[in-house]
């Protein structure tokens, strides 16, 4: 079928260890810093993120924003917006999916060759992590047999329920 699997792994890590181009960040839609991946992120890469991001003018939710990594081993952090989830009748589901294609556009933009997702919305947020695994793969999916970079895409969970779910749905 498709070469797309090779381009696809999974592991149970800390997104802000990685040694890759670029690492996504679940951020709030001020890009103001916050708790779960986005404090740890900002923890690990330093007092410059916050100051890059305050240029930013925010994000709105399922776009994103890019900054360099600073103190991370990766060069690049790419800031999204993952919808609070509200019941499903709120679009959630078009937005989650908004934030892994916007950020993969630009990943492709700024010659991005490997990139780290965290479980965007399933934390705080709220999202159903099944759902939210679902959905993060086949956009994914979809994006690698269109587009010749990122050569490589790492989907990076923390909490032993997402790591079963994608162990399982990737197969
Ligand atoms: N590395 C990888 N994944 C992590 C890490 C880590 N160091 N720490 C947590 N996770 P969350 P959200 C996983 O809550 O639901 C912030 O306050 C975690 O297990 O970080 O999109 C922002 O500022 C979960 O699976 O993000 C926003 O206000 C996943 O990261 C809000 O939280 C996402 O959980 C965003 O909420």
């Amino acid at each position: 079928m498709t070469n797309y699997k090779r381009r696809i792994s999974l592991i149970k890590d800390d997104i802000t260890k990685l040694n890759v181009n670029a690492i996504v960040n679940a951020a709030n839609s001020k890009l103001a810093g916050g708790g779960g991946v986005d404090g740890a992120i900002h923890r690990a890469a330093g007092t410059e993120l916050a100051i890059a991001c305050s240029l930013l003018n925010g994000c709105p939710t399922g776009d994103a924003k890019i900054t360099q990594g600073f103190k991370l081993p990766a060069k690049y952090i790419i800031h999204t917006v993952g919808p609070v989830w509200r019941g499903g009748n709120s679009n959630e589901r078009e937005l989650l999916e908004s934030c892994y294609k916007t950020s993969l556009d630009i990943a492709v933009q700024n010659n991005v060759s490997s990139i780290a997702f965290p479980n965007i919305s399933t934390g705080i947020y709220g999202f159903p992590k099944k759902e939210a695994a679902e959905l993060a793969i086949k956009t994914v999916v979809d994006f690698l047999n269109k587009n010749q970079l990122p050569e490589e895409v790492i989907f990076v969970c923390f909490d032993d329920d997402n790591y079963n779910i994608y162990n399982e749905l990737l197969k």
